[in-house]
């Protein structure tokens, strides 16, 4: 799914108390270019230190503030693998929260700071990474449907992570 798809169909469907929570990657910004947000902190992210690992924990922060809206997690598929156990506190609280994995098997934001300079990639591409099985070992549902498309640099996956 193309990133403005993705988002344009999120702020269709998102009322306008949600909470929005982000990470540091290349969605964090997609997200700022489009997504616009429709109340004053309507959107958090990790900006003092662009700390990578934010977003789960952060949700479950934004939904337990908040329980009575919706909070919905975006994340890049390095920083989902840091700390992507946490869901398993949002299932054993029962919070219902949402989290949508940018799956693009690298560390985009670096590998292409990698790339356009020095036309190389250290270190930077990710092993597999089985969303449905972190889903499924954590209490959380995955959707059956996914959409898949294919962009200049690599393949990449929007996959989401539905906590109740
Ligand atoms: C704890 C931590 N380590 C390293 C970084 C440096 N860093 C910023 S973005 C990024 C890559 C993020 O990868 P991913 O989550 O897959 O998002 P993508 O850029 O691929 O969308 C890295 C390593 C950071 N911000 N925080
Ligand atoms: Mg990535």
């Amino acid at each position: 799914m193309s990133p403005a798809r993705f988002f344009a169909s999120l702020r269709r469907q998102l009322p306008d108390d949600a909470t929005v929570v982000l990470d540091d990657g290349n969605h964090t910004f997609l997200a700022a270019e489009l997504l616009p947000i429709h109340r004053p902190r309507g959107l958090i992210s990790p900006t003092d230190f662009n700390c990578m690992g934010y977003c789960v924990p952060a949700t479950i922060g934004a939904k337990l503030a908040r329980p009575d809206s919706p909070a919905v997690g975006i994340v890049g598929d390095g920083a989902f693998r840091m700390t992507a156990m946490e869901l398993a506190t949002a299932t054993a609280q029962e919070l219902g929260l949402v989290v949508f994995v940018f799956n693009d098997g690298e560390l985009a934001q670096i590998a292409q700071a990698q790339e356009i300079p020095y036309n190389r990639k250290t270190c930077t591409v990710l092993g597999p990474l089985d969303i449905a099985g972190v889903a499924q070992a954590t209490g959380a549902k995955f959707p059956a449907h996914r959409e898949r498309w294919r962009d200049r640099r690599s393949d990449s996956r929007c996959a989401g992570l539905r906590q109740s």
